[in-house]
Order: C-alpha cells, then structure tokens, then sequence
C-alpha cells in the first residue's frame, strides 16, 4: 500500500466504531493512544504494512461465562464473568479483576487494552489482560464472596495458567477474593503456581504488592515535579476514592512531605483541611479495606465536611490524585482544577479523566502522567511476584521497594525520551503512549502474521 493510502485516524476510528458498537470506553480508550500513535508511524511503512494497529485494538479473545452462586438466603443468582485476553505479543496475558455492577465487556476491552501498553512501559514481559464481573461485592457476607469466587473460578481456571494468564485484583478484589480465587484454582488444578498475583504472602504473595500502585502514582508524581524543578514537600494534594490505590499513594504523600486534604467514595467526597495524616489515615484504612464501611463516617469521626454525592476536584491544591475510577474528571472538573491552579495530575485509576480534559490539560502545560505510566507499580511488582514464584522464592522488602523505585523512574524516563516538545514541555501522555507500543508492536512484527 502507498503511504498516502493509508487508512487515517479518522477512518480508523469509524471502522473500530462499527465494529465494536456501543462500547464507548473501548473507543475512548483506543483513541486516546490512536492519536499518537498514528503520528508516530505516519512515515514507518512496515507498521502500517502489517497492520500492527488495527491488530492492537482486536483483543486476541474475549470469554463471558455464566457465574451461577447462591446467596445466604438459598436464592440461586446469576452473574456474568468475563475475561479480555487482549495481547500476550511480549509475555503471558496479565490484569486485574474487577467486581463491579458497572463491568461489561466495554470496560474490561478498555482495561485490556490499556493494560496491554502498560505492562510494555515496565520493561516486564508481561501481555495485557482484564477481566471481572458484574456482580457487586457490597453487603455481601464473607461466604457470599466465597461462593461467587469459586464458581468464577470453576469456569475461568481452564482459560489461565502461570505462562498463560496471570490474573490480579482491581476494583471489588483485594487479598480476600484472591485468597478465595487462588484456593479454587489451586484445588481444581492440583497444581501450585504462581497463577495469580497479589496473594497472602503465606502462599506466594510478594511484599509490597498491596501498596505498590499508590506509591508507584505518588513517585511518578515525584519525577515529574523534579524535571519541573519542584518536590512534593508542601504540596497540597486532592485525592478520590479510599481504595486500595487511593490510600496507599496517601501514605506515600504523607512519607514525602506532602498534605492529603480529600478522599472519596461512591458516596461522596471528604474535605479535610488538616490533612489525612498517619492517624487519619489508619482509620480510613480500616474504615474502607476492613469494615467496608461508608466515607461519611470519617467525616463524622474527625468533624469534617463531607459532600454527598459531589467529587472532590472543585477544592482549590497543587496536585490531583484521581484513584477511584474511570472518567471520574469530566472536562469541566479539569477546567476547574486548571482555574485553580492545579500544578500536577498522577492518574491512580484508569483512564480516570476524559479525553477533552487530557487535552484542557496538555494545552495548559500541567504535569499531566497518563495512567497506563503512572499507575504502572502495581502490576510491575505483580510481575516481580510471577518470577519470585517461579524462583520459588521471596525477596527482601527493601529489594523490592527499591525496584519498585527504579522501575517507575524508569517509566518517567521513556514518557521524556518519546513525550518532550521543543520548548520543553513533557507531554507524558503522547511519551507513554509511545513507548508502550513499539516494543509490542516490534514483538507483533516479530511473529509475522499471527
Ligand atoms: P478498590 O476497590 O480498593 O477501591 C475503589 C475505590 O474507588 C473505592 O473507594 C470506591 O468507592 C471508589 N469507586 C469505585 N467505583 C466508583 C464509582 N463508579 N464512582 C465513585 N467511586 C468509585 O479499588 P482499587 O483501589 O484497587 O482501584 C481503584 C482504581 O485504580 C481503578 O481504576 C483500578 O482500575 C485502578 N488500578 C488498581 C490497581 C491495583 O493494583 N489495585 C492497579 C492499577 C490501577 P466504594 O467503596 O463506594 O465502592
Ligand atoms: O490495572 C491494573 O494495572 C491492575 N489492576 C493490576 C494488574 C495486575 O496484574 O497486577
């Protein structure tokens, strides 16, 4: 094909439409690393040639099951699992799971694909995967959880393994769904492997795996502030959700000097003007990953505001943490941040702001890390755990958080090298993206026509 024939972003996009209706975060999410990458290989014939792109955004498989579990009551329910193998060019297929009311097939061919340029950017060989449920894990006793687990996991056992695909948690599954989900697998298999990360560190789990996405957005943070010539020390910081990710990168502000005045929920978001510090923080902790309980309690327990049903991007800070989920920045909420004077945006979710905000961002030179960079800790050191696994051994924390450190450092260093415009601005989006893709797609060329 001569170059000037080349399909355009345009014409790309209306043909990923078509074929893929209605799923409007797979689209959003497609595009976003379209318009780079489209700009990149515009005179590099061999990736057009092979297709390399439109074979990116076909996921290798996608798998919905039925998940059939009864409740406490002894009512038979019906839930629908899934799993987005997506690209496994570079290693095994490897992402979370998500337990959500909100999960379709959209959302999890979205997360897949991101997670395809994310697992690239760590330098692991790891492919990129996703999958979950639509079943809602609020309010549902301990033994709910452990049916629905072992009945996700009678059908989705036969699609993984540790050179297949190497699940994890993400929104609605932590360290007692995977515990639930590895003892399944474990019992149908008969085989003890590293088919899972983020397991108890009795049984394979690696240390710092809980914390390491907070505190990998919180580093990405840190470099970018330090290529700008500033550090976090005093830096007041806006932070949604109360999760996993959201407290951990709390305490990483915290460790560094910063000040934490928000955390959400689905309820609603806290203002807390002192700042959530160790003391706040282990409440809200225990609060959320240990009661399950609702924000506005933090609320009530430090007499601070709480505001229903409102997030938390219209109070004035240096920096915004979004870590509850995705399109959680509407356009306007950016343009609210950037009026006051947000200075830096580390995305602890995915895809947590939408596309015209990126741009509302970009164009006012915010330090802006996309999350396929800056939430990217996470499933590198679930990376490192499948080789400890394979190892049959276990590493020394500090090890650990220092490689945790130097691979995010490392990310930092290919948004720069594939991101910096000539006045010097990082555009960490256009880098991530970038650099995300020509290892896989150098892999995809590799193998030919596959
Ligand atoms: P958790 O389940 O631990 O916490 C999720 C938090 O976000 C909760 O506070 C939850 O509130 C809130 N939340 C979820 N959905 C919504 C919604 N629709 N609207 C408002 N608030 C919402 O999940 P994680 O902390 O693990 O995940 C958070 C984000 O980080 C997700 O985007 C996930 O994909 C991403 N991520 C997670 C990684 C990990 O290692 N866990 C790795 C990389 C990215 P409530 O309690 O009310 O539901
Ligand atoms: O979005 C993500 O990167 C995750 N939920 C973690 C994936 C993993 O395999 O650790």
């Amino acid at each position: 094909m001569a170059v000037s024939d080349h399909v355009n972003l345009e014409q790309f996009m209306q043909g990923l439409k078509r074929r893929n209706p209605g799923e409007t975060e797979f689209h959003q999410a497609v595009y976003e690393v379209a318009a780079n990458v489209f700009d990149y290989i515009s005179d590099k014939e061999i990736y057009h040639e092979m297709q390399i792109f439109r074979r990116m955004a076909e996921p290798d498989r996608v798998i919905s099951f039925r998940v059939c579990w009864e409740d406490d009551n002894g009512n038979i329910r019906v839930n629908r699992g899934y799993r987005v193998q997506n690209n496994n060019a570079i290693g095994p297929y490897k992402g979370g799971l998500r337990f959500h009311p909100s999960v379709n097939q959209s959302i999890l061919k979205f997360l897949a694909f991101e997670q395809t340029f994310k697992n690239s950017l760590t330098g692991l060989p790891m492919g990129g995967g996703k999958g979950g449920s639509d079943f809602n894990p609020k309010g549902k006793s301990d033994n709910e959880i452990m049916r629905f687990c072992q009945s996700f996991m009678t059908e989705l056992y036969r699609h993984l393994g540790e050179d297949t695909d190497v699940p994890a948690g993400d929104i609605g599954v932590g360290s007692r769904e995977i515990g639930y989900l590895f003892g399944q697998w474990k019992r149908i298999t008969n085989r003890f492997t590293g088919t899972l990360t983020g397991k108890g560190r009795e049984y394979g789990g690696s240390p710092i795996r809980t914390e390491a996405t907070g505190y990998g957005t919180v580093y990405m943070l840190q470099d970018m502030l330090k290529q700008a010539g500033e550090d976090i020390e005093g830096k007041k910081v806006l932070v949604s959700g109360a999760g996993n990710v959201a407290t951990y990168a709390i305490e990483k502000i915290n460790q560094l000097g910063g000040k934490v005045i928000t955390a959400s929920d689905s309820s609603g978001f806290v203002h807390d003007p002192h700042g959530i510090d160790e003391e706040r923080l282990a409440f809200l902790m225990h609060l959320k990953n240990v009661r399950r309980g609702r924000i506005e309690e933090y609320a009530e327990e430090f007499n601070v505001d709480f505001y229903e049903g409102k997030r938390p991007w219209q109070v004035q800070a240096d920096v915004a943490l979004p870590c509850a989920t995705q399109n959680e920045i509407s356009q306007k909420e950016a343009q609210t941040l950037i009026k006051n004077g947000i200075k830096a945006v580390s995305e602890g979710a995915n895809m947590p702001t939408e596309q015209d905000g990126i741009h509302d961002f970009i164009n006012a030179k915010v330090l802006f890390a996309p999350s396929k960079a800056a939430n990217a800790g996470g499933v590198a050191i679930s990376g490192l755990e499948m080789s400890q696994n394979s190892a049959r051994r276990t590493w020394k924390e500090e090890e650990l958080q220092d490689l945790l450190r130097n691979i995010m450092g490392d990310i930092h260093e290919s948004c720069v090298e594939y991101g910096k415009a000539d006045d010097g601005y990082i555009d960490y989006v256009k880098g991530a993206n970038i650099a995300g893709f020509i290892k896989v797609a150098d892999a995809m060329i590799a193998y030919g026509v596959v």
